[in-house]
């Protein structure tokens, strides 16, 4: 899927603002028609999530529908012109009207969509835009919410058996299996672009190299147009190299490679052209490979220096802001990091750009978080997911696939892959099978594993890299460092047989900044930093370990609980961005850590 892009032959009208909102009061269902959106109607601003605007707990507890409205005029110019009405994200489930009448449902909260308004607007005149969002979260959604009545972290239940519990509480409330806060509503960018009647689709570009080339697999789907011009522009604009058709090869000679950051993120531009339309794509050239337990980038062995992150901030809650994503970039840069996972769902497309730009390499994860954790059946075999979990991955892939950053899918973070392990791998093998052929550049496929009993687990080991979430001195042997230490190394010999390159994608301890213990215990800043310091330890004396990524880049909002005092506080940052004493130890570990080349 295509980006939005203005130029010669298109063009991108803007429909971010102040909306028009309400909350259902349980009666409308996510229908339109009632009048009850015109009698209740406050402003919100788009793109962010509602919760956070509003100083009332109603809209931050909120669960069920919630009606957005707007009038729009596409300018009588664009009358010749195929218009398409683009959502880049809507949280979670949406239903949008025009003029009163439906025009799109789309399930999942983080992907884009879009209508395409030939038939249903015309160039001119007013349209009246109404979405129904709906933010529950069940066992059919992804992320998970939990059905039987148990909050993840909720504490509401003190002492009474939780279904019970559920037959008492008068409202409808979400039970989310995850620990970020689910924020919800137009959480980005709503546009209209326009593109010529006959228009390119999409382009798809596989890199490869060859000595010294770079050879760039294309191919261009078009609606009317039969013939297509590639010319590929260096970083000055100059052409290096051009092919006509809607497929082919392109030969770019002594070739400029996309590295990661230190090294130069050398990024082409494919000038697509056809009969009526034209669209410019950034693309870089760069391979990746997993061989043995390396994980290569044109052909050297990478190492993984990062974080885990979150789409979160004040008031935005996971509403989209552009300077927080560079902000964002310019601290991973500053703590001598080369990457991040989208934990916990993909990102806005900005942030991948942005990351392109940078050299920051990205492990492209889906909002498969939560599936079966704590439940007592089998969920690979009662949670009705397989199918949206695969549209999802469709999806994700198909916007992604083109991103030099991107250098692995992760399907989903700790799913249950220990109580029900036969189906749990027949669940994670079929679906890395699917994720493999959908990628036209197959790089490598993962998810992310929790489970304490490690060994009951058959999925994790038949991915291309070992990814795991760890919290030894933290959750378990709260404190007692060289207990810590002890069972790591008792995982790492187990895992030193799989013989896979393994990451850890998670490690990590709540830490309020400014709380100061010359004698390090928990939640004290110099306790973070002694966690780090003697885990990395033991990390460095593993060839395999390939990839260190504390959780979390920065604190973030999440359910209320006994467990989180003003959200989860494992940030290196807080959550408005400024360093913990973590954040200087990272920072001071990674500038010694080569990207290539630290484990041989
Ligand atoms: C995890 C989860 C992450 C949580 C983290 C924690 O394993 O993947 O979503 O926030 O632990 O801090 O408990």
């Amino acid at each position: 899927m295509l980006y939005p892009e203005t130029n010669e032959k298109r063009s991108v009208i803007s429909l971010d603002g102040v909306w028009s909102f309400c909350l259902d009061d349980g009666s409308n269902g996510g229908n339109i028609n009632s009048g009850f959106i015109e009698r209740n109607g406050e402003m919100i601003a788009v793109p962010a999530s509602y919760n956070d605007q509003k100083d009332d707990l109603r809209f931050r507890e909120h669960c069920g529908w919630a009606y957005y409205s707007r009038r729009f005029t596409v300018p009588e110019i664009y009358g010749n012109e195929r218009l398409v009405l683009r959502f880049d994200a809507v949280t979670h489930y949406a239903k949008v009207y025009i003029d009163g009448k439906l025009v799109c449902e789309h399930k999942g909260g983080f992907l884009p969509f879009e209508i395409e308004l030939d038939g249903i607007v015309t160039a001119g005149k007013k349209s009246l835009l109404q979405v129904a969002v709906n933010n529950e979260v069940n066992h059919s959604t992804l992320p998970v919410g939990n059905e039987e009545g148990t909050a993840f972290f909720g504490s509401d239940n003190a002492g009474v058996p939780s279904v019970e519990m559920a037959k008492v509480w008068r409202k409808k409330r979400n039970l989310p299996n995850f620990d970020f806060f689910n924020y919800a509503g137009i959480n980005r960018s709503v546009r209209i672009y326009t593109t010529p009647k006959d228009h390119i689709d999409d382009i798809t570009i596989v890199p490869d190299v060859k000595g010294k080339d770079g050879i760039v697999r294309y191919s261009v789907s078009v609606s009317g147009c039969s013939d297509a011009v590639v010319t590929i522009l260096d970083r000055d604009g100059n052409e290096v190299a051009r092919a006509s058709g809607l497929e082919g090869e392109i030969v770019i000679k002594d070739a400029k490679l996309w590295n990661p950051y230190p090294g130069d993120p050398y990024l082409y531009t494919a000038l697509v052209t056809t009969e009526s339309d034209k669209y410019s794509l950034r693309f870089g050239i760069r391979t990746v490979r997993v061989e043995g337990n390396r994980f290569l980038i044109n052909g050297k062995p990478f190492f993984f220096k990062g974080f885990g992150k979150h789409e979160d901030s004040a008031v935005h809650g996971r509403g989209f802001d552009l300077a927080y994503d560079v902000k964002d970039m310019s601290l991973i840069k500053w703590m001598n990091a080369n990457s991040f996972r989208t934990s916990h769902y993909p990102y806005a497309e900005e942030m991948y750009d942005l990351a392109d730009e940078e050299g920051i390499v990205i492990i492209d994860e889906t909002p498969a978080v939560g599936i079966g954790a704590g439940a007592s059946q089998d969920p690979y075999r009662t949670f009705n997911i397989r199918e949206h979990h695969e549209a999802v991955i469709r999806d994700l892939v198909a916007r992604d696939k083109n991103h030099p950053s991107v250098v692995m899918w992760s399907m989903a973070n700790e799913p249950d892959t220990e109580h029900f392990p036969l189906s749990a791998r027949e669940y994670w093998t079929s679906l890395y099978a699917f994720t493999h052929a959908q990628d036209p550049q197959d790089r490598p496929v993962t998810f992310v594993c929790c489970q304490n009993n490690y060994e009951a687990d058959l999925s994790t080991r038949e991915m291309d890299v070992v990814c795991i979430n760890r919290y030894y001195g933290w959750y378990n042997l709260s404190g007692d460092m060289e207990a810590a230490c002890y069972a790591w190394n008792i995982e790492l010999d187990f895992w030193q047989k799989i013989n896979k390159p393994l990451i850890i994608t998670e490690y990590g301890a709540d830490t309020l900044p400014g709380f100061h213990l010359t004698a390090p215990e928990m939640f004290s800043e110099e306790f973070q930093v002694m966690y780090y310091d003697l885990i990395n330890r033991e990390f460095d004396k593993r060839d395999f370990v390939i990839g260190e990524h504390p959780w979390n880049f920065a604190d973030f909002n999440t359910i209320q609980g006994v467990y989180r005092a003003d959200g989860n506080r494992k940030g290196l940052l807080t959550r408005d961005r400024r360093p913990k004493m973590a954040a200087h130890y990272f920072r001071k570990r990674w500038a010694e850590i080569p990207s290539f080349g630290y484990k041989k």
